[in-house]
């Protein structure tokens, strides 16, 4: 029998939506009905319908015991709820929430490995689905690990990527930190993804190595997959105080042992955390994260509703190694009225307003000829008087594309900075912003699939405008195009 979530067979109804009348509720990015979401858990494509399951917290919108929320489509673009996935199970392995993890298919059976935490401890569960993962069976046996290794030294316990091996097996990372060494991933393996048997760290990080890229103390949320001829890791870098980033590693895996010779960081924006992928029936390895917030507690819990989801990120490996995502093109669906300039002059300092090119829900497709230019790009949800205004732009003098939202508000509840992040153009090649606005959310996506997200909180209304600019020398807008974005739920 086959139950098809998007039918009209679904089971229950989906819960109804909230908090539409807050200006900075992106319109079409995925996030839940209201309350809190973190990380995407789970993700999987399954007769044709791409499941986003995600830590969830009902109660409201701040972190708490978490649920599995569960959204499908058709589509990645346009989501319907359904009702929540997992729920702890008073007295059980997860009593005190159901944490991260990743779902496989078991020979037919969907099969979902998360962490289930009871009285503080973290360990590894199962669960499995017999009617195409609206509901949720979970094994009698949880923790399917009772405990981490006692001689590893292992300083967290949590999250999972699990595989199918070339020898039939499945594997298993589990997310951890060794005491005064840094992020570790464990690997273990089994043969029917109850009973686990540890073979050793797959990978362990240095936390006293600050380049290419700090990777922490702890990595939350492994993702481990083959992309392009090679394998990638992907974690989650935290210390003992907070979460960082989404830092990933590119390499050769083979023998069970991994030999990365790439790192960077996913995302260089500062929110976004806790990614996951999967492969699609096309093939490709689409990654979503958790997009944080950037408000106060106090304002978070006066808008009611926290967390969004990224919009889906196809992944490739670039020819120097290097690990890029680009925007899923079934994005395209929500573009709407367009809008075009082209080959823009933009004099030395000055800025260049795009008058018919404004709002909050839009994509920017930009292309620039750096000129003479010493740093050129966009000002985005901006102010007519530039009172508030987040700029996107390029050093050429450091290689640096950055993102800054130090006056995107005049709210004191706002937190704001300026990031950077290495973006190599080969002399006289353009500069490509893809740029996603989505009321409090900005996507970027530049030249060579490097990324960088942030939330941004414009208190006045008309934080609308989109101006070009160039500072110490000229450039050129070769083509901008514009599209009114429209919205995944109905309003
Ligand atoms: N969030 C989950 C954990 C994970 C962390 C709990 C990362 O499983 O380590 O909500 O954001």
């Amino acid at each position: 029998m086959t139950n098809d979530p998007l039918g009209a067979r679904a089971p229950r109804p989906a819960p109804q939506r909230r908090g539409s009348d807050d200006p900075h509720r992106p319109r079409y990015h995925f996030l839940p009905p209201s309350a809190w979401m973190n990380d995407p858990n789970g993700l999987i494509q399954w007769k044709g319908v791409y499941h986003l399951f995600y830590q969830y917290n009902p109660e409201g919108p701040r972190w708490g015991v978490p649920d599995w929320g569960h959204a499908v489509s058709r589509d990645l673009v346009y989501w319907t709820d359904l009702p929540t996935a997992l729920a702890p199970t008073p007295g059980g392995a997860d009593a005190d929430g159901c944490w991260s993890g990743c779902a496989v298919d078991d020979d037919g059976v969907p099969t979902l490995v998360y962490t289930g935490v009871r009285d503080g401890v973290q360990a590894p569960c199962v669960a499995v689905s017999h009617d195409d993962l609206l509901t949720w069976e979970k094994h009698p046996g949880n923790p399917v690990i009772a405990l981490p290794e006692p001689d590893v030294g292992s300083i967290m316990f949590r999250d999972h990527s699990v595989w199918r091996g070339a020898d039939g097996l499945w594997y298993q990372l589990v997310g951890s930190g060794l005491r005064g060494q840094g992020g570790a991933v464990l690997l273990y393996r089994s043969s029917d993804l109850l009973s686990w048997e540890y073979l050793h760290p797959l990978y362990v990080g240095d936390h006293t190595r600050t380049e290419p890229v700090w990777t922490g103390a702890m990595w939350e949320c492994p993702d481990f997959f083959p992309l392009d001829g090679r394998h990638v890791l992907v974690v989650s870098a935290r210390d003992e105080e907070r979460l960082h980033y989404g830092a990933y590693l590119v390499g050769e895996y083979g023998g069970r042992r991994y030999a990365p010779t790439t790192e960077g960081m996913l995302d260089a924006g500062g929110c976004y955390y806790a990614p996951q992928s999967f492969t699609d029936d096309q093939g490709r390895r689409i990654q979503f994260g958790w997009l944080w917030e950037r408000r106060n507690s106090r304002a978070v819990e006066e808008a009611g509703w926290a967390g969004v989801m990224s919009l889906p990120r196809v992944l490739s490996l670039r020819p120097d190694g290097a690990l890029a995502a680009r925007p899923a093109p079934e994005l395209a669906v929500l573009r709407g009225r367009r809008t075009s300039v082209d080959n823009l002059q933009v004099a030395a300092d000055t800025n260049v307003s795009l008058r018919h090119v404004q709002g909050d829900c839009i994509e920017i497709l930009a292309r620039f000829d750096l000129g003479d230019a010493e740093r050129c790009g966009l000002s985005v949800r901006r102010s007519p008087d530039g009172e508030e205004e987040t700029i996107i732009g390029y050093d050429r003098a450091e290689g640096a594309l950055y993102l800054d939202t130090r006056r995107s508000s005049q709210s004191p509840d706002v937190e704001t900075d300026e990031r950077r992040t290495a973006l190599a153009l080969e002399p006289g090649s353009p500069l490509e912003l893809n740029v996603f606005l989505d009321r409090s959310v900005i996507e970027l996506y530049a030249t060579g699939g490097v990324c960088m997200s942030v939330r941004v909180y414009p208190t006045r209304a008309d934080s609308q405008g989109v101006e070009a600019f160039s500072e110490g020398g000229s450039s050129v807008v070769l083509s901008l195009e514009v599209w009114e974005m429209g919205s995944i739920w109905e309003e």
